[in-house]
């Protein structure tokens, strides 16, 4: 075989998580290598069998031979699920929660997500994006390439449109894929307090409108909830969705079962997000129409959840599992995919293998990006993670201690680490 194109980028001496067996392995190519052309992975393979592609370090057809030295290659992670941009924070609110108040109490006494939605009102769009900016690094020095982002502390049309605009700014300020979701249905703000479905005819006939207008938006989610919507009002958003073409994703069976997922699954929905409640019907639904279950150990361990997502039937079904911050002000205000991965593994029982194709073929599909993303694999982007590690369970282990030695973004190198 020749070569059709020349390589601007050969990495050799690597270890290859190639994350295109879905979450049964890695995927693994060991003493492998792999070209990047034109910002896409334009091959990988055994290093031994490299030699019919290349011709050694004079190979003029190669601007740029990199030596991993023995380090582990993973696709870039994917974040599927985040509410990164909002104002304030509810520090108080965790005083409150230590003092033996619940999330629902202090939600129904006008605290939650509500008064994250003053804060964001408040705020400009500078301030947003400084402050989201600040979680975003985080994020991306951990290896993070691509991160979705919702709307719903604005939660009025001006302030909604400022949220997902903020969230499209930050792809000018740091090299980071942003996918963005119109989440209006995310509470309803205090004035429209009994009157949900008043609001909910803004959420449809003016924002999403808008939004579609303005493209500002990937994707629409609803918090269907006893504090959030009801299945009914979730119905009319994905109603107003569908005739836009745009996909679905919800946040449900957080707190309660619904049957959120099971609506969602109706409508060819992308994800289901959170579901502790999740029963078997739901999890037959999500499997028949292909959805995927994105789990957030960050809410579960901040609310001190007790109810575990029904991981081994979603194992029985094959439903896929994608792993998410959920990084929020209110539930799981925690800026860190590593212990993401941690905590999937030992508060969910996920093996490390599940976990990490959860923040990355599943965290991709989670976001309808399976094609192009979350995968080591010939015309996928050259989205790549270099890990200073021995064996990819390593990622799932150990968190605090950084390993990423250096991050590829569309083919460009966007962050190094030396001392990784
Ligand atoms: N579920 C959550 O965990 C976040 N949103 C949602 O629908 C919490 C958002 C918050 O409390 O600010
Ligand atoms: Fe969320």
């Amino acid at each position: 075989m020749t070569l059709s194109k020349d390589w601007q980028t050969l990495y050799i001496n690597v270890n290859l998580a190639t994350m295109t067996d879905g979450a049964n392995s890695y995927g693994e190519i060991i003493n492998g290598a792999l070209a990047i052309s034109d910002g896409k992975i334009a091959w990988l393979g055994k290093q031994s069998d490299l030699s019919a592609h290349f011709s050694g370090k004079n190979d003029s057809r190669v601007v740029d031979i990199i030596d991993g030295k023995g380090q582990w290659i993973t696709p870039g992670l994917i974040d599927c699920h985040t509410h990164l941009v909002y104002g304030g924070n509810r520090a108080n609110e965790f005083e409150m929660r230590l003092q033996g108040k619940s999330y629902q109490e202090i939600a129904n006494a006008g605290g939650g997500i509500v008064s994250t939605v003053s804060a964001t009102r408040k705020a400009s769009e500078e301030e947003l994006i400084a402050s989201a900016l600040l979680r975003l690094t985080a994020l991306h020095h951990q290896g993070v390439t691509t991160v979705e982002i919702k709307s719903g502390y604005g939660l009025d049309t001006e302030n909604e449109i400022k949220m997902l605009k903020v969230a499209g700014f930050l792809a000018n300020e740091l090299p980071v894929t942003i996918k963005r979701t119109f989440l209006g249905a995310h509470a309803l703000p205090t004035e429209y307090k009994d009157n949900a479905d008043a609001y909910l005819d803004i959420v449809c006939d003016e924002m999403l409108p808008r939004v579609v207008s303005e493209k500002l938006a990937d994707a629409v989610d609803v918090f269907c909830e006893g504090i959030g919507f009801s299945l009914e009002q979730t119905k009319r958003v994905f109603d107003a969705a569908k005739i836009y073409n745009l996909p679905i994703k919800v946040h449900a069976e957080q707190l309660s079962n619904l049957g959120a997922s099971e609506l969602a699954a109706n409508y060819d929905a992308l994800s289901s997000d959170h579901i502790e409640f999740l029963d078997e019907s739901g999890i037959k639904a999500m499997k028949k129409s292909g959805m995927t279950a994105v789990l957030l150990p960050g809410a579960f361990y901040f609310l001190r959840e007790t109810q575990l997502p029904p991981i081994e039937l979603l194992r029985k079904y094959q439903v896929p599992m994608a792993v998410a911050t959920d990084a929020n002000p209110g539930t799981s205000p925690i800026h860190n995919i590593h212990l993401m991965l941690n905590m999937a593994c030992t508060l969910f029982r996920l093996t490390p293998s599940e976990a990490l194709a959860g923040i990355t073929c599943y965290g991709a599909k989670a976001l309808g990006l399976s094609e192009s993303k979350g995968q080591l694999a010939v015309g996928y982007d050259a989205d790549i993670a270099l890990w200073n590690i021995e064996q990819p369970a390593e990622l799932c282990y150990q968190f605090g201690v950084n390993p990423l030695s250096r991050l590829i973004q569309n083919g460009q190198q966007v962050l190094m680490n030396e001392s990784a």
